[in-house]
């Protein structure tokens, strides 16, 4: 059963705890480019996000090149946005740390 799609309030007050996370114009999801030193590190940090994101049964959106990943989240079961998405943004966030990323 997956969580019901965030109301407005719920994720204005979600993304204000977010840094570099931005809704999509055009679909519910949200949306960051995860910077790193080379691929790599890159790619130490995607294996990381991959083992929660199966952890979790909750997948991103990404692409790679180099040291750049490009984001995006959405949980496409309920065609919007969900608690899952912040909890996997978080993740992300704080691997990031570890892995030397910067928005
Ligand atoms: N990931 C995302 N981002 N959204 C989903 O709705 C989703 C998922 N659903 N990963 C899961 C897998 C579902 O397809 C499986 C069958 O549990």
């Amino acid at each position: 059963m997956r969580p019901q799609r965030l109301d407005t309030a719920a994720r204005q007050a979600a993304l204000a705890d977010l840094a570099g996370w931005q809704l999509l114009p055009d679909r519910d999801a949200i949306h960051k480019c995860f910077r790193f030193a080379d691929f790599s590190r890159a790619f130490g940090w995607m294996t990381r996000v991959a083992l929660m994101a199966e952890k979790l049964d909750h997948h991103p959106e990404w692409s790679n090149v180099y040291g750049r990943v490009e984001v995006t989240l959405s949980t496409h079961d309920v065609g919007g946005l969900t608690v899952l998405d912040l909890e996997l943004a978080r993740f992300m966030d704080a691997a990031a740390a570890l892995c030397g990323g910067a928005a």
